[in-house]
C-alpha cells in the first residue's frame, strides 16, 4: 500500500527477505541471550522483544469463529501494517516498544450527550470482555485469523448517547512521533484517521479491540484499544485510538484520501471488485507455523463480505457496490 515513497504494490519481495533475516537475528539474539544472560544485551532488546504479557482476568468466550485455525500469536505479532512504526511487515515489531499504551485518554466529541474525555479503564469497566475469533483480510490479498478480546462497538457507543445528527462516526489514531518513530516521516498523513456509518458501527460484529488471545493488546497491534470490522479490508481496523466523534458528514479517511480511486470509503471486502493494480479474488492465509510468510501460503478463495455477508449484506442493500467500493 505504499503510494507516497514507491509505486510498489503489495507485499515485496525485500520485505520478506527483511523479515527472515529479522528472524534470524531474532533467533540468535535469544540464543545469545541464553549463553550470555540478558544484562550484556543492548537495551532494545529486552524492551522490544520480551514485552511483558498480561493476561485479562475475566474474558467470555464466544462461538464466533470457534472452528477456525488460528494465526498463532508469533505470527499477528510479528507480520503487521501500523505504518506509524515504518512500513515494514517487521518494523512494529521492532519498534512498536516505543509507546505507552498506559495511562491512555480516549476523547469523545460531537453530536452526542455525553462527550469528554475518558481513561482506557473508563471505556472498558462497565463492560464484559469477550473473545471472538474473526478473519482478518488485508487489502495486500494476505489474511490471519485472529482471536480478539473485545466489546461491541455498539454496547460502547451507547453509553454515550449519540444524537440523531450523528449519522457516521468518526476515529483516530495517536499522533507522537517520540512514541510513533514511524511519524517523523511523512508515509501517511498523520493522525490516521478513519470512520463507518453509524448502522455499520452499531453492526453487532463491530468491535473495539482490546487484546489478543486473552491478553492485554500487543503495541503492534494496536495497543491499547483498536477498532476491528471483519468484513471490511484491514486498514479500516484503526490502530492505537485517541479520539472518536460522532460526526453529521462522511469523515475523512486515511486510505481513501490518499489513493481514492484505489481504495473506497466503504472498503467491504469483495473479491468480485479487483484492486487496480492487483486481483482480490484470492488471498494467503498467515497461520504463522513454520515461518510461513504472505508469500509462501498457499491461496485460498476470498469470501464475499469476508464470508459475514449473512449479517452484514443487508447494511448495503440497493447501493451500487461497484460505486461504493
Ligand atoms: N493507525 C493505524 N492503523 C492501522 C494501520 C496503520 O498503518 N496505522 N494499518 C491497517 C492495516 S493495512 C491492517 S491490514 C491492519 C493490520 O492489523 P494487525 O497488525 O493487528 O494484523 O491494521 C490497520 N490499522
Ligand atoms: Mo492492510
Amino acid at each position: 500500500m505504499l503510494i507516497k515513497t514507491t509505486k510498489a504494490s503489495d507485499v515485496k519481495p525485500s520485505e520478506i527477505t527483511s523479515k527472515d533475516a529479522f528472524l534470524n537475528r531474532r533467533k540468535f539474539i535469544q540464543t545469545a541471550a541464553i549463553v550470555s544472560g540478558a544484562s550484556l544485551l543492548p537495551p532494545f532488546v529486552s524492551s522490544s522483544f520480551a514485552a511483558a504479557r498480561t493476561k485479562y482476568p475475566n474474558v467470555k468466550k464466544t462461538a464466533y469463529g470457534e472452528a477456525e485455525k488460528l494465526t498463532t500469536y508469533d505470527g499477528l505479532t510479528e507480520y503487521n501494517n501500523f505504518y506509524e512504526f515504518g512500513t515494514g511487515k517487521s518494523d512494529p515489531s521492532r519498534n512498536a516498544h516505543n509507546l505507552k499504551p498506559e495511562p491512555w485518554t480516549v476523547e469523545i466529541t460531537g453530536h452526542a450527550a455525553k462527550t469528554g474525555k475518558f481513561s482506557f479503564d473508563d471505556i472498558i469497566k462497565p463492560h464484559q470482555l469477550e473473545e471472538r475469533n474473526y478473519r482478518l483480510r488485508c487489502v495486500e490479498a494476505w489474511s490471519m485469523v485472529i482471536p480478539w478480546v473485545g466489546i461491541p462497538l455498539a454496547d460502547i457507543i451507547k453509553r454515550f448517547e449519540p444524537t440523531s445528527k450523528a449519522k457516521y462516526v468518526a476515529f483516530e489514531t495517536l499522533v507522537d512521533p517520540k512514541q510513533m518513530p514511524g511519524q517523523k516521516r511523512n508515509a501517511l498523513d498523520w493522525p490516521y484517521v478513519e470512520g463507518l456509518r453509524m448502522d455499520e458501527a452499531m453492526n453487532p460484529l463491530t468491535l473495539m479491540a482490546v487484546g489478543v488471545y486473552g491478553e492485554h493488546m500487543p503495541n503492534q497491534n494496536g495497543a491499547p484499544i483498536r477498532l476491528i470490522v471483519p468484513w471490511k479490508y484491514g486498514f479500516k481496523g484503526i490502530k492505537s485510538i485517541v479520539k472518536i466523534s460522532f460526526v453529521e458528514k462522511q469523515p475523512p479517511a486515511t486510505w481513501n484520501i490518499q489513493a481514492p480511486r484505489e481504495y473506497g470509503f466503504y472498503s467491504n471486502v469483495n473479491p468480485n471488485i479487483d484492486h487496480p493494480r492487483w486481483s482480490q479474488k484470492k488471498e494467503r492465509r498467515i497461520t504463522g507455523e513454520g515461518g510461513l510468510t504472505a508469500l509462501f501460503a498457499p491461496k485460498i478463495k476470498t469470501q464475499f463480505m469476508n464470508g459475514y455477508a449473512e449479517e452484514v449484506a443487508a447494511l448495503y442493500k440497493g447501493m451500487d457496490l461497484k460505486k461504493f467500493f
